[in-house]
């Protein structure tokens, strides 16, 4: 009771007069219907485990209303068992608790507008976040529902509904049967129930979403209603049409690109767009992110203030786990010559960020240099 009565105690009465959620001040929201919103990086970057007010949303259609009680989970496809699952049921399978780090395809996106513009939610750098997840393997579920042979994907199937051209459908994504499958340590996916230690909340998927580490975040479907296996990929249109990289965005070119999975290394520095600093020795933190594979850590992050010329090595803070982010900080000097800070990251996989990423046109996998334009007083 005292923990909420300080709660109100913060808000404002025109806070309270508009209804205004309190995520709404922990969150810049780029779209509102529906919400897409990502934190500043001052505040992603202050904690490993992201907390759930400062964690990213993106979502293509409001928030499905779902009632818990009556929830149930379909699989079905390629099973000799199709299932339906009640919360209840799902409860009473052996839970795993996963921290891996979600991240949107379209992370960092605004950047590719100095080249040309692209389309879709204008996220800077703030679409990612690392949060503990707590369920079922999906690999105990498609064991329970019996495989046929020639199983080789698994769907997923949203509750939400998205208003598109030519009718309503629901979010999708499927991943290959062997990501499915895997089970600790490495688990391949998961069905997760809470974020954090706490039930998820509606914004993030609740009462139930898929969980893919190492995979881009369009995969790990919210809302999940249906899980189907298939012989062959998802035909929804975020796995058959979106979240390709293409030039151009003609039939033939959705065709020719496949879909993205994995997530490559990224990092960013948590800074406002623009920085005004004397002549000095300052601190700059951030987060860094290893390519989405088993076993990938971050090798080294590294700063420049001078163009690139020279590089320091960043100090790596946080846990190393698979699929998770790392913080990292680091002391630059400033000088009379500086324009920009840079980071770049390399890690064990083969995983570096480039100089400059090819533009495309939905403006996916931004990972190139991060630069944040200095202007010395
Ligand atoms: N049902 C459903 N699942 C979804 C989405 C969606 O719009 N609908 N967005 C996807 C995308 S593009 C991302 S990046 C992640 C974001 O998860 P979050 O909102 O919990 O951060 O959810 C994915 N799952
Ligand atoms: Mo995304």
């Amino acid at each position: 009771m005292i923990g909420s009565g300080l709660l109100i105690a913060g808000l404002s009465q025109c806070d309270l007069a508009l209804g205004q959620s309190p995520d709404e001040k922990d969150l810049i929201f780029r779209t509102t219907d529906p919400r897409n919103a990502e934190p500043a990086l001052g505040d992603l970057v202050k904690h490993w485990i992201t907390p759930v007010k400062h964690f990213y949303v993106r979502s293509h259609a409001p928030n499905p209303v779902i009632d818990p009680e009556s929830f149930t989970l379909q699989v079905e496809g390629l099973v000799k068992k199709p299932l339906t699952l009640s919360l209840d049921a799902l409860s009473k399978l052996k839970q795993h608790t996963v921290t891996a780090t979600l991240t949107c395809a379209g992370n960092r996106r605004a950047e590719f507008n100095k080249e040309g513009k692209v389309g879709g939610v204008q996220w800077q750098a703030g679409a990612i976040g690392n949060a503990k997840w707590t369920g079922v393997q999906l690999a105990d579920v498609l064991e329970m529902a019996q495989l046929t042979d020639n199983a080789r994907h698994v769907w997923f199937e949203g509750l939400d509904e998205i208003k598109r051209d030519n009718g309503t459908i629901p979010f999708g994504a499927s991943i290959p049967i062997e990501k499915a499958m895997q089970t600790e340590p490495d688990i391949g996916a998961l069905l997760v129930t809470q974020m954090n230690g706490r039930p998820l909340t509606a914004d993030h998927g609740f009462p139930l979403r898929t969980v893919v580490p190492g995979y881009i975040g369009a995969r790990s479907v919210k809302w999940l209603g249906k899980i189907l296996v298939s012989d062959q990929p998802s035909t929804n249109h975020y796995v058959a049409t979106a979240y390709k990289i293409v030039k151009q965005t003609k039939p033939l070119d959705w065709k020719e690109a496949g879909p993205i999975y994995r997530f490559p290394i990224n990092a960013a520095i948590a800074a406002d767009e623009e920085i005004s600093l004397g002549p000095g020795t300052f601190r700059i933190s951030g987060y860094v992110l290893p390519s989405g594979i088993s076993g990938a850590r971050i090798r080294r992050v590294q700063v420049s203030t001078d163009s690139g010329d020279t590089w320091v090595n960043a100090e790596l803070t946080g846990a190393e786990q698979d699929y998770c982010w790392r913080l990292w900080n680091a002391k630059i000097k400033v000088t009379e010559s500086t324009t920009e800070v840079i980071a770049r990251a390399t890690d064990t996989k083969g995983g570096f960020m480039p100089y400059r990423v090819p533009w495309n046109a939905k403006g996916y996998l931004q990972n190139s240099w991060y630069r944040v334009p200095v202007k010395v007083q």
